[in-house]
């Protein structure tokens, strides 16, 4: 199959909807590191429109650290591809310009890019775990195979810190402009946590360095949202309906989005307002709100509905017991909640229902189930620990967790075995085998992982009961007929 260029030069022949602007006029401003589905729905459709609306030299270098595959498919289409937004009222697609070009693979063309005079931001979307930070400390994880690897060769860096060290250590020598750092993966605080981590990556090379850094480089912090699914054939067929192309790099998201930004950008920035991107002095308790309700209520389902046998979100939300077990996780989530200025907590949760619900988005729960390990402390533990200290009740987290203990043991009610994705999965491996399968057992092994848990948590009496008396109705009953307990109680 030959792979027509979706370019300047293409006519697009169904009702996608071209850029609204001639991409190639315009220079390129940011490097964008993790080329995945999320930057594409999310930062790259934000930057399409900024260009669209107020110019700039701001187009992408958009870079797939490890899948070149994903790079050679967006490069060959010169960094075009369609984004499919799905409604639950039907689709409608746009051809996003904003990428100008693709690096495969490549850490040393990485390294260039970032040391180009106009790069003046560098955004990421890595994951949770793609960073190399130890959350416990906040400092770099030495046990993450990147960090460990540029630390032993800091001039052949393949990882974000040691990457991201290089260029600023290059820029500082050759008197360039430090470019500013955006991350925008689900972490909280992800700006400061990231400038933490690479603070002390630096500093175990070169001290001087890491006080520049310190000093020079802005970190804004950002709460990105966009449920954003992984592509599948029925992307790619939709797309080259609406396109009359072959577009291999085609996505589909839904039609909410929203981008809450310090607005921290020393050498300026491309107009995200343009796209509605709302730039705040503190972005933390939005942050917090998300990453709490989306997100916290997100990894609930995922867990107990993978395990109840519903692959997709939608289901969940079709299954009345999941479905309120869904809302009594947002009601408790709220309730930690400070108020926010403009926001009614209330109506937040309403919309995050309806957005889960969502019946043209088909949205994997065993995709969101992933890397447990990362996301649980700011989703689950750290709003379980406000909630103790609060001396409210603390049921909804303990049966979140206790759906993640019962979904680390890898096999289902029927004993099928699924893979643990998750960058602790061999520790966790290790820490259940030759265990008694009973709930206190594993909750204490699980709990015992190194500096996943809150140690106040861990010592609450209220918080062992509860989780281990979710996790046991789980193993006795199964994981359906757990969530009807559940939801009665
Ligand atoms: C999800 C998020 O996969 C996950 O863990 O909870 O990717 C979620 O879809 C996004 O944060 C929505 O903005």
């Amino acid at each position: 199959m030959t792979l027509p260029r979706l370019g300047a030069t293409s006519q697009i022949s169904g009702p996608a909807l071209p850029p609204a602007y001639v991409p190639e006029n315009h220079g390129t401003g940011i490097v964008h590191i993790g080329a995945g589905a999320f930057f594409r729905a999310h930062l790259g459709a934000y930057t399409d429109q900024a260009l669209a609306a107020s110019g700039g030299d701001w187009r992408i270098c958009a870079v797939a650290l490890r899948d070149s595959a994903l790079a050679q498919t967006l490069g060959a289409q010169d960094g075009r591809y369609t984004l499919v937004t799905r409604a639950a009222t039907g689709s409608t697609a746009r051809v996003i310009g904003a990428v100008g070009q693709v690096i495969a693979a490549d850490p040393a063309a990485t390294l260039a890019a970032l040391c180009i005079p106009a790069t003046r931001i560098v955004s990421l979307t890595v994951t949770e775990r793609g960073y190399g930070i130890d959350r416990a400390t906040g400092g770099a994880d030495l046990a993450h195979p990147a960090v460990a690897a540029d630390l032993a060769n800091p001039e052949h860096p393949s990882g974000v810190l040691g990457l991201l060290a290089a260029a600023m250590r290059h820029r500082r020598q050759h008197g360039l402009a430090p470019f500013t750092v955006l991350s925008c993966d689900n972490l909280p605080e992800n700006g400061r946590l990231l400038r933490s981590a690479l603070i002390d990556f630096a500093t175990r090379l070169d001290p001087d360095l890491a006080a520049w850094i310190a000093a020079e480089i802005a970190f804004p912090c950002t709460m990105v949202d966009r449920i954003t699914p992984a592509p599948t054939s029925q992307t790619l067929a939709e797309a080259a309906q609406q396109t009359g192309h072959t577009d291999l790099a085609a996505i589909e998201t839904e039609e909410f989005h929203q981008w809450i930004i310090e607005d921290d950008f020393p050498l300026g920035r491309p107009d995200w307002a343009a796209g509605n991107a709302i730039f705040v002095q503190d972005v933390a308790p939005y942050e917090r709100m998300k990453l709490t309700m989306l997100n916290g209520a997100h990894s609930m389902l995922a867990y107990c509905g993978f395990l109840a046998g519903y692959p997709l979100v939608r289901d969940v939300m079709a299954s009345p017991d999941l479905a309120r077990l869904v809302q009594r996780h947002l009601r408790a989530a709220a309730s930690l909640l400070p108020p926010l200025p403009g926001i009614d907590l209330g109506q937040y949760a309403e919309a995050l229902a309806l957005r889960f619900a969502n019946p043209a988005i088909a949205h994997e729960t065993r995709q969101i189930a992933k890397d447990g390990t990362e996301k649980l402390p700011q989703r689950l533990l750290a709003p379980a620990l406000a909630c103790l200290e609060r001396g409210q009740d603390i049921q909804p987290f303990a049966f979140a967790v206790a759906g993640w203990m019962r979904y680390a043991l890898g096999r289902d009610d029927a004993g099928q075995p699924y893979p643990l994705h998750d960058p602790r999965a061999a520790q966790i491996s290790a820490a259940l085998c030759d265990l008694p399968s009973d709930a206190p057992h594993i909750v204490a092994r699980l709990q015992g992982l190194p500096g996943l848990f809150p140690q106040p948590l861990v010592a609450s009496a209220i918080w062992q009961d509860a989780v281990t008396r979710a996790l046991e109705r789980m193993l006795a009953h199964g994981m359906r007929a757990a969530l009807s307990l559940e939801a009665q109680s």
